[in-house]
């Protein structure tokens, strides 16, 4: 049994505020304690970057280490947010075993998880005590893939694996399916579009809406709440800012959602007129993937 839950995740200089967001969330919504180890590729996160992101951590009195990981952690993707409940999810990390290897949440059967045959979504990992299966010679022998760390996770450790629900990593496609007696703890924004590329004068309609983008928002308005009256207000405003041009476009099916929200947000005013057009097409148009609602 762990004293002080862990919590790891990587990012580079696009993902800086995402993180800072979801440190405000898991720190707001945790029942203990916990530490938080950020990965970064060397010359991938500028030291202006890295200060920002250690003194959003030291003003939310979240303990950051550094250190190679040999204790059971959570692994969690910075395109999450935290929700209450979501650190139930170190009672199943505690009760797995080496031999079991990793703990993963369910995928549920819905068109969007046939788009690729992976059995689990690689943004939420619960890892146990013990050593680490080789992975070295399993990915010499993969083929290349969009998402390869997830690819190899799935083919080392599907097999075994302790299965958390799907609440505790909520694709945002999968909102409109659940059961709303149990809603979730982690949601998890995959995708190319990000609830942080919109400009926030058209958050209105996704939040009176409810859809999965809103609750990122109410974690972000509780961080800046908690911390801009503080030193930190300007640190807050640019990573926010940076954190708007961020995303990279390309010609792509799975980019349609990032061009739309570029554009409104490029648009400034006169989106609100193209999202209302636009709007009344959404009741063909899924939950989650949009800004419409
Ligand atoms: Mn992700």
């Amino acid at each position: 049994m762990t004293s002080t839950h862990r919590v790891v995740c990587a990012i580079d200089s696009q993902m800086a505020y995402a993180l800072g967001v979801l440190l405000g969330s898991l720190k707001r919504e945790s029942s203990k304690a916990f530490r938080v180890t950020v990965g970064f590729l060397e010359g991938s996160l500028p030291s202006r970057d890295r200060e920002a992101v250690s003194s959003l951590a030291a003003a939310l009195k979240i303990p950051l280490v550094s250190d190679a990981i040999t204790d059971p952690h959570l692994w969690i993707d910075a395109d999450t947010v935290a929700l209450p409940g979501w650190d139930r999810i170190f009672d199943v990390i505690d009760a797995t075993s080496e031999k079991q290897g990793l703990v993963v949440a369910k995928r549920g059967n819905s068109p969007g998880a046939a788009r690729d045959s992976m059995l689990f979504n690689a943004g939420v990992l619960g890892w146990p005590q013990g050593t680490r299966r080789n992975w070295a010679e399993p990915l010499r022998q993969m083929e290349t893939v969009d998402t390869q760390e997830q690819a190899l996770f799935n083919e080392l450790y599907s097999d075994t694996a302790a299965w958390v629900s799907e609440k505790y990593n909520t694709l945002t496609y999968r909102i409109d399916q659940l059961d709303p007696h149990d809603l979730p703890s982690i949601i998890h924004y995959a995708g190319a579009h990000k609830p942080w590329h919109l400009g926030r004068n058209l958050a209105q309609n996704c939040v009176e809406y409810g859809c999965p983008w809103s609750a990122w928002f109410a974690a972000e308005a509780s961080l800046t709440t908690e911390l801009t009256a503080g030193p930190l207000a300007e640190t807050i405003t640019a990573l926010q800012r940076a954190a708007l041009a961020t995303g990279h476009l390309r010609w792509r099916r799975d980019h349609s959602g990032l061009w739309l929200v570029k554009l409104l947000t490029a648009l400034g005013p006169g989106a609100r007129v193209v999202m209302w057009c636009l709007g009344l097409l959404k009741q063909w148009v899924p939950r989650g993937t949009h800004p419409l609602h």
